[in-house]
């Protein structure tokens, strides 16, 4: 199977002494250069070029053009060739599949990649250098001013994810597109779906039809649940993949799954269904790892799953599989994996899958919190042949408060302020693990204390960009007391996008 993640691009250089004092983008491009004394004015009569048009670059541009007509009120009609802003895939491959170049002038924008995936990280860039108001859903007074730049991007790393749990609480299609949305601002590239856990089951499988019928309708306190269907499903991976992001789902096995053995008591050893769930213990289920029809259940799940999701990637967990003795869960990684693998996907799963024999191309994901036994786990997949994905507790977990007195959230891996989510490096955190062997960053959100989008954004921000420029950004640029300036701007977004995020006191907000 062919890999997607390639190495980390390494030819490019951080010229932080270049950075204008004007500069507040986040993540914080490769090389950013003022064209002093020039200014771009967005007017009434503006275009929107693109050359060498095609499906998908026609439709970046079509989006950032809808985007800005709400805001400006400007017709900026879409056409072929060059425009007053100009979007052209006529970039040189030595750009990556992310990569671009922006140059702001006097009269025109230019963005120039290789692939339409970098044109809209160039837009995404772009939405950024103009006025906070440019993301209003309604019209605003201009002027649309950006400064003259000319900038340098591509991305340390290819896997830069988040991670929402939409089983602990159901989230609706439209509250995962938002997420999408205000995720694919600081250029994440995967978006990771906890679709199944013991309290309740998200994804429909036509072949184990009570999955969806009973064990969709429970949630963390009692509340009613739901699930994605298939045609929601595909309407969830359609909206990332026109964000140029890819949608990872996550069966989270052998524990983690009392929804799964409620709904069939044949896959319990005793044949008898567990009850649904609603409080948040973990640890206390698991499949029957000597059963047949355990692995008959995974193949068809997973082909199911498979089928709904054009990543190459599935997620079968794997984490505090508490119940399931330490032997048996050996035996049970190789086999479920396998059956990720027949149905073409890699597989990936958190860091406790290591120490069973993993496939090749299998991707542990990190999720210790220094400890020595986690960090070992890390670097017994590597000497497998897996990559890793960083999503260490301690900094990366999005539903861990920021201090003590956060409404919500959990603290079981400390407290969490926006310094600490920002101040640490991928490729060191854990010692002795291969550079190369990391292929990204990811934040996951645990929705045990969140029911609602307000109480997640105030989680998700003001962390979550911080995390994506640790993805994105080289290691040179990476430096809090720059960063925080940046931050303090990116308000000034969320309210204009109506984000309830968190006002950290550690940030002077603007
Ligand atoms: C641990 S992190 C879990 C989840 C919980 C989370 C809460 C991980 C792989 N498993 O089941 O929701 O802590 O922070």
């Amino acid at each position: 199977m062919e890999a997607t993640f390639h190495k980390p691009l390494r030819w490019l250089t951080s010229t932080a002494e270049s950075r204008p004092p004007e500069a507040t983008l986040i993540p914080q491009p490769v090389t950013q250069t003022a064209l002093q004394g020039q200014t771009f004015t967005l007017q009434s009569s503006a275009t929107v070029g693109v050359v060498t048009p095609s499906e998908a670059a026609s439709s970046v541009a079509d989006q950032f053009a809808a985007r800005l007509r709400l805001s400006t009120g400007f017709p900026l009609p879409v056409q072929p060739g060059a425009g007053t802003i100009t979007l052209s895939t006529d970039g040189p491959s030595s750009l990556g599949a992310e990569g671009y170049e922006l140059r702001v002038d006097d009269s025109t924008v230019t963005i120039t990649a290789a692939t339409p995936e970098g044109l809209f990280r160039g837009v995404t860039t772009l939405r950024q250098l103009l006025p906070a108001k440019a993301e209003a859903a309604t019209e605003q007074a201009g002027p649309w001013e950006i400064a003259g730049t000319t900038i340098s991007d591509a991305p340390r790393y290819p896997y830069r994810g988040v991670m929402l749990d939409v089983s602990r609480h159901f989230f609706s299609v439209a509250d995962v597109k938002r997420y999408i949305d205000l995720a694919s601002l600081y250029k994440l590239n995967q978006l990771h779906l906890h679709l199944s856990d013991d309290q309740g089951w998200r994804i429909q499988v036509d072949s184990w039809p009570e999955l969806t019928k009973y064990a969709a309708g429970s949630e963390v306190g009692g509340g009613p649940g739901g699930h994605f269907t298939k045609a929601d499903f595909a309407e969830i991976v359609m909206y990332a993949a026109e964000r140029f992001m890819t949608v990872v789902p996550e069966i989270d096995t052998p524990g983690h799954t009392n929804a799964a053995l409620a709904s069939y008591a044949e896959l319990n050893a005793d044949g008898e269904a567990t009850p649904l769930y609603t409080g948040t213990e973990v640890g206390f289920s698991s499949l029957t790892v000597d059963k047949d029809l355990t692995y008959e259940f995974l193949d068809d799940v997973f082909r199911e799953v498979a089928e709904q999701t054009p990543g190459d990637v599935i997620h079968l967990g794997g984490d505090e599989a508490h119940s399931t003795p330490h032997s048996d869960y050996l035996t049970f990684v190789p086999k479920a994996a396998e059956l990720v693998v027949k149905h073409g996907k890699r597989v990936m799963g958190w860091h406790e899958i290591a120490d069973a024999d993993l496939p090749a191309g299998s991707i542990v994901q990190y999720w210790g919190t220094d400890d020595d036994r986690a960090q070992a786990l890390a670097r017994k997949g590597v000497t497998q042949g897996a990559e890793v994905v960083m999503s260490p507790a301690n900094r990366a977990y999005l539903d861990m408060k920021y201090d003590q007195d956060t409404p919500y959230g959990l603290d079981w891996a400390g407290l969490i302020s926006v310094e600490k989510s920002y101040s640490w490096d991928p490729a060191t955190l854990i010692p002795e693990l291969p550079e190369s062997a990391v292929i990204g960053v990811e934040a996951p959100l645990w929705t045990e204390t969140l029911d609602n989008m307000a109480t997640v954004e105030f989680m998700v921000f003001p962390r979550l960009p911080g995390v994506a420029e640790l993805g994105w950004s080289p290691a040179s640029a990476l430096e809090w007391s720059t960063y925080k300036d940046r931050l303090a701007e990116q308000g000034s977004r969320w309210e204009v996008l109506g984000v309830n995020f968190y006002r950290a006191p550690e940030i002077d907000w603007r």
